[in-house]
């Protein structure tokens, strides 16, 4: 499929390559079709995540908000939680950003102050908008008894990403985008690669999730011995987060290997690099893939309330505190869980 172009690919400039490609596709233009070459980004870091306290008697391994992966604008956070059932996220606000909640074993049972609630499985999707402000707790759910024997899930394991909101979209109604596992088109651009489309487009299959960030978030499989390409918005930030497995990530020539639970930031597109490349060799793989259109807007963060300005965070203080202007279900409202 690929032309013996790509041997060039090393030794010369992006910018002569792409003039090299469209003067190629002219003199070719009755014989075979030459793809356009597309370059790799490659990466700036690899950053492990070690398990952390987090919520109450919760574990997570926090990949972007941890101290060396701040400002990946939009996105806030991302944690790989673990919870066991004497752990969880009870009772707690948010205000000025999305929570997506991806769960890989176990079951969440989440409930809010509207008195929205449900039970999100393995491979499903939460897609909370904030927006002015949501209370909510989420807690695990497993099934009672010792009924599971020694085969019983004893934990609660998947991931939550935080995505940052536009200023004109922070005050927003919340909204729920709720998606079943089986409700999760799929791509496979090749034998023994598969990949998820949670939202944005992959190899012509797109999502129906709304973004008000434009965001991609994919998770994607890959048996040994793989090459796959994600191309990208040339303006988006991303990166990738290791669940399990080997990649390695970039140009052949320029490869960084990851590895479980680490984070692998993408570099900028100098303007030319539309895709990622990623390869395994004799392991097999699994990770997300998440990219978004940076906001470059001031941020102004308190915990779980995400603002422009430090006014707005007082004046958030002050709407919760007296259920006021969004928080207004907040009075006198407690989960189950409390
Ligand atoms: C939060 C501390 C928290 N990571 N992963 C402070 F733990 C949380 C919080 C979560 C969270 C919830 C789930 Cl389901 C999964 C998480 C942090 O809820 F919002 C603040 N402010
Ligand atoms: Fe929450």
């Amino acid at each position: 499929m690929r032309s013996s172009l790509l041997t060039f690919r090393t030794a010369v400039s992006a910018t002569l390559l792409l003039s090299l490609t469209a003067l190629t596709t002219v003199v070719l233009a009755d014989d075979a079709v030459v793809e356009p070459l597309r370059l790799s980004r490659t990466i700036t870091r690899a950053v492990l995540s070690e398990e952390q306290a987090e919520g109450q008697g919760a574990r997570v391994r926090r990949s972007i908000g941890r101290p060396e992966l701040r400002n990946h604008d939009p996105f806030l956070m991302l944690d790989e939680f673990l919870v066991d059932k004497n752990g969880g996220f009870p009772d707690h606000p948010h205000r000025g950003f999305e929570t997506v909640t991806y769960m890989l074993e176990g079951q969440f049972r989440h409930e809010d102050f509207a008195g929205h609630s449900g039970v999100i499985g393995p491979g499903d999707v939460q897609w909370m908008t904030a927006g002015r402000g949501i209370v909510h707790s989420e807690m695990p759910v497993f099934p009672d008894g010792d009924e599971g024997g020694e085969r019983a899930l004893t934990k609660a394991h998947g991931l939550q990403l935080w995505i940052n909101l536009p200023k004109e979209h922070k005050m927003c109604d919340p909204q729920y985008q709720e998606l079943l596992d089986s409700q999760i088109p799929r791509s496979e651009p090749q034998l023994g690669v598969a990949i998820k489309v949670i939202a944005g487009e992959s190899h012509g299959v797109q999502s129906k999730v709304y973004t008000r960030t434009p965001t991609m978030f994919l998770d994607i499989t890959m048996e040994p011995h793989k090459v796959v390409e994600q191309n990208l918005p040339l303006s988006y930030t991303g990166f990738i987060y290791m669940l399990s497995g080997k990649t390695y990530l970039g140009e052949k020539e320029e490869q960084f290997v990851g590895e479980a639970h680490n984070t692998l930031t993408f570099s900028g597109s100098d303007g030319v690099k539309e895709t990622v490349r990623i390869e395994t060799k004799e392991e097999a793989a699994r990770f997300v893939f998440i990219a978004g259109q940076p906001l470059n807007e001031p941020i102004v963060q308190h915990g779980p309330f995400v603002m422009n300005t430090h006014e707005e965070i007082y004046e958030t203080f002050f709407d919760f505190r007296n259920a006021v202007n969004g928080f207004e279900r907040a009075n006198q409202w407690r989960s189950s869980a409390n």
